[in-house]
C-alpha cells in the first residue's frame, strides 16, 4: 500500500471512439469522475494536469466509413469536434483534449514503437489469418464475424463477443465469415509483431497483487484473473490501412493495433500540451499517474500499456487505475448501434443549462463498484427531491431572509448558543470527510458528504425559525443568518469539484471572491457586511411530462429497434404443385362494407367475385375504413368453405399482405382487372 507524497498528478481520462458521439454511459463511468478528482486537486493548489482526447484508429472507424461511403478521416474529424464540444459544455476540465491523428501523436507512437522493436522487445511471427478474397484484405478485429464458442452468440467479433464478454482470436470463432462480402474468408499467412506479456508476467505479478492491493477490488480482481490465467504474446500490428505505419522495412500495409497507440495517445497529448516539460509527468517518479476508465479497458490500462512502458524503461506506471462498472439505461445495456443511450449533445439541446444536474444524477448514482442503472425517474427524483428541495431550497432561503431582514448584508454574529455550537460541531470534519472520499476515489460518498452539508443548514434553520424570531430578537436572526450564510460559503466550496456550474452562481450569490478549499468547515468565510447579490434559483423542478417524454423518446427507440430486427419468416415446406392448384383465388371489388358491431377487428364485406356477389367477414377493421375500402380491387380465396363469424357467414378470405409492424396491406392487381379473373 503506497501512500506516498507525490509532487505532481498526471490525470488520463480513456480516450472515446471518435466513431459516434459520447453519452451519459461515458460521462459517468470516466469523464465526470475524472473531472471531480482534477477540480478537487486544482482547488487544493496542486500541480495537476488531465489528458483527454478521441480514439481515431480502430476497425470500427473503417467500417462506418466504409458503410458511408466517406473516408475514415472524415469520421474522426466530425465525431471528434462533437466530442470535444460536449465535454466542453459539461464543464469537464481536461488541460488539452486533441487526437490520435495529430502529427505529434504519430511521431511519438511510431518512436515508441521504433524504440521497442530495436531493444528487441517484440516478437516477429508468421500465422494464418483470415483473408476476404472478393475484398482482397485480411480481415482484422471487427471484420470478421461467427459464432462466439463460448456462449453460441452469432454475432461475435474477431476480436470479441459483446454477449458474454470473452475476448477471443478470430479463428475461435465458428462459421466465420467476412463484415465487408459476407463471404466465408480463408486463411493466409502473415508476419506480425507480438508483445510476449509472458515475459513480464512476474513483474506485472508483483507489481500490481503485492504492491496495487488499494485498488479497486474490482480492477484488482480482473487483474488477478488475467495474470492466474498465464499472459499470452499479444499481437501489436495489424493488416489495415487506417493507423500508424508500423515503422519497419518490409511493413508496407501494416498498421500499430488500436491499443497499441491509443494509449500512447496520452502521452502525445501531454506532449502537444507541454513540448518542453511533457517528459516530467511521464518519467520523474514524483508524478502520480492515474489512469480513468471504464472496466472494458481494465487489461489495456493495467497489464498491456505498463508493460509497454516498463519494456521501454524510461516511464512510470500507474499509480492507480480508478475503473468505474458499466451504466445502464432503463435497465437494458447502453449500445451505440442500437442507439440506446442519452446523447450528452442531445441532452444539452433538450435541458440547456441543466448540466450539473446530470453531473449531480451520475455521481450520485455512479457505477461504482457494480453497475448501475440510469432511469429517468430517478434523473427527477433527485433533481426535486434532492438538487431543489435540499439544496436549492436552503440557498433560496438564506438568501431570502438575509434580503428581508437585513438588505441583502451579511449580519454579524452575536453570542453562539449551544445549538449553534452542535450545529457547527456537526459540519467541522466536512473537509476531511470529503478528502479522505476524494483521494480515495470515492466520489458516491464524497457528493454524499457535501449534500449532509445543505441538509444541516435546511435543519438548522427549521429548528431555529429565524422569521418567528424577527419581531422579538433581532440579534439572534443575525447570528442564525451569519450562521446560515457561512454554511452556505462553505457548499460554494465543497460543491465547485462536482456542480461546478452552481457553485460558480453561488460564490457570485455570496459575493465569494475565490473558492479557497482550506476554509471548508470555518464558520468564518464571509465577513459581515459583505453585500451578497440578489439570487436567483439555483434548480428548478422537473415536471412529469418532461421526463414522460424522455421515457416515449426510448420507447420509439425499442420500437424502432424491433423493426430493424425483423427478418421475413423463413420459407415453410414444398409442397406439390396439385396442392397448389386446389386453391381458387380470383380478383374480386368490394361493393360494401360495413363494421361488425361490438368486434374492433371484423368488417363485412360484399365482394364481386365475378362469379357471384358474396359476403366476407375480414378481420381488417383495425386498419381500414369501410369507406376506404369500398372500390378496392382485393384476391379473394373463393372455395374456401363457409364458416360463421359472430352470426354471419363468411363466404371466402381476403388475401393481406403483413409488413413487418404488422400493419395490413391488400394483395392487388397492378391495374384494374375484371371480377373473376385468377390469380396463379
Ligand atoms: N477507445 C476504448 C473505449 O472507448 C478505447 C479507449 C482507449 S484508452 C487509451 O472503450
Ligand atoms: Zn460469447
Amino acid at each position: 500500500m503506497s501512500e506516498k507524497n507525490f509532487k505532481r498528478t498526471l490525470v488520463t481520462t480513456a480516450l472515446p471512439y471518435a466513431n459516434g458521439p459520447v453519452h451519459i454511459g461515458h460521462l459517468a463511468g470516466v469523464y465526470v469522475p475524472a473531472d471531480i478528482y482534477t477540480r478537487y486537486l486544482r482547488l487544493k493548489g496542486q500541480d495537476v494536469i488531465m489528458i483527454g482526447g478521441s480514439d481515431e484508429h480502430g476497425v470500427p472507424i473503417t467500417i462506418k466509413a466504409k458503410n458511408e461511403g466517406i473516408t475514415p478521416q472524415d469520421v474522426v474529424d466530425r465525431y471528434h469536434g462533437i466530442i470535444k464540444k460536449s465535454f466542453e459544455e459539461f464543464g469537464i476540465t481536461f488541460d488539452i483534449y486533441s487526437r490520435t491523428t495529430s502529427e505529434t501523436h504519430y511521431e511519438m507512437a511510431s518512436e515508441f514503437f521504433r524504440n521497442l522493436y530495436d531493444k528487441g522487445e517484440f516478437i516477429e511471427k508468421t500465422s494464418e489469418q483470415y483473408y476476404d478474397e472478393q475484398a482482397k484484405q485480411f480481415l482484422a478485429d471487427r471484420y470478421i464475424i461467427g459464432t462466439c464458442p463460448h456462449c453460441k452468440n452469432d454475432r461475435a467479433y474477431g476480436d470479441q463477443c459483446e454477449a458474454c464478454g470473452t475476448s477471443l482470436n478470430a479463428t475461435d470463432l465458428i462459421n466465420p465469415r467476412s463484415a465487408i462480402s459476407g463471404n466465408t474468408p480463408v486463411l493466409r499467412e502473415t508476419k506480425h509483431w507480438y508483445l510476449p506479456l509472458d515475459k513480464h508476467e512476474a513483474f506485472l505479478r508483483e507489481w500490481i497483487l503485492e504492491d496495487h492491493k488499494e485498488w479497486k477490488p474490482n480492477v484488482y480482481g480482473q487483474c488477478k484473473s488475467w495474470l492466474d490465467m498465464g499472459l499470452q504474446p499479444r499481437a501489436v500490428s495489424r493488416d489495415l490501412d487506417w493507423g500508424v505505419p508500423v515503422p519497419v522495412e518490409g511493413a508496407e500495409g501494416k498498421v500499430l493495433y488500436v491499443w497499441f497507440d491509443a494509449p500512447i495517445g496520452y502521452i502525445s497529448n501531454t506532449k502537444e500540451l507541454l513540448p518542453d516539460t511533457w517528459e516530467t509527468y511521464w518519467k520523474d517518479p514524483e508524478t502520480k499517474l492515474v489512469h480513468f476508465i471504464g472496466k472494458d479497458n481494465i487489461v489495456f490500462h493495467c497489464i498491456v500499456f505498463p508493460a509497454m512502458l516498463k519494456a521501454e524503461g524510461s516511464y512510470i506506471l500507474p499509480e492507480n487505475v480508478p475503473s468505474n462498472e458499466f451504466l445502464n439505461l432503463e435497465g437494458d445495456k447502453i449500445s451505440t448501434s442500437r442507439n440506446w443511450a442519452v446523447w450528452l449533445h442531445e441532452y444539452l439541446q433538450e435541458f440547456p443549462g441543466k448540466q450539473d444536474v446530470l453531473r449531480y444524477v451520475l455521481t450520485a448514482n455512479a457505477p461504482e463498484t457494480k453497475d448501475n442503472d440510469f432511469t429517468w425517474k430517478d434523473f427527477q427524483a433527485r433533481n426535486n427531491n434532492e438538487l431543489v428541495a435540499i439544496l436549492g431550497n436552503f440557498i433560496n432561503r438564506a438568501m431570502v431572509l438575509t434580503f428581508k431582514y437585513f438588505e441583502g448584508k451579511v449580519p454579524a454574529r452575536g453570542e453562539l448558543t449551544e445549538y449553534d455550537l452542535a450545529t457547527m460541531a456537526e459540519f467541522a470534519n466536512v473537509k476531511q470527510a470529503l478528502e479522505n472520499n476524494l483521494e480515495h476515489y470515492r466520489f458516491r460518498d464524497a457528493l454524499k458528504e457535501a449534500m449532509n452539508l445543505a441538509r444541516i443548514g435546511n435543519k438548522y434553520l427549521a429548528d431555529t425559525e429565524p422569521w418567528k424570531l424577527a419581531k422579538t430578537d433581532m440579534p439572534r436572526v443575525a447570528t442564525i443568518m451569519n450562521l446560515s450564510l457561512q454554511i452556505a460559503a462553505n457548499l460554494a466550496i465543497a460543491f465547485e469539484p462536482f456542480l461546478p456550474f452552481s457553485a460558480a452562481k453561488l460564490r457570485g450569490f455570496l459575493g465569494m471572491e475565490v473558492c479557497d478549499w482550506t476554509q471548508l468547515g470555518s464558520v468564518d468565510i464571509l465577513a459581515a457586511d459583505t453585500q451578497l447579490q440578489e439570487a436567483t434559483l439555483l434548480f428548478e423542478k422537473i415536471e412529469d411530462s418532461v421526463v414522460e417524454a424522455q421515457i416515449q423518446k426510448l420507447l420509439d427507440t425499442k420500437k424502432a429497434n424491433e423493426l430493424n430486427a425483423w427478418s421475413p419468416k423463413p420459407a415453410s415446406d414444398n409442397i406439390e404443385f396439385e396442392d397448389f392448384m386446389k386453391l381458387d383465388i380470383r380478383v374480386g371489388t368490394i361493393l360494401e362494407a360495413e363494421l361488425v358491431p361490438k368486434t374492433s377487428k371484423l368488417m363485412k364485406l360484399k365482394v364481386d367475385t365475378g362469379i357471384d356477389q358474396r359476403t366476407v367477414v375480414s378481420g381488417i377493421a383495425e386498419h381500414f375504413k369501410p369507406e376506404d375500402v369500398i372500390g378496392q380491387q382485393v384476391s379473394i380465396l373463393v372455395n374456401l368453405a363457409p364458416k360463421k363469424l359472430r352470426g354471419i357467414e363468411s363466404q371466402g378470405m381476403i388475401l393481406m399482405a403483413e409488413d413487418a409492424d404488422g400493419k395490413l396491406r391488400f394483395v392487388q392487381p397492378n391495374e384494374p382487372v375484371r371480377p373473376g379473373s385468377e390469380v396463379r
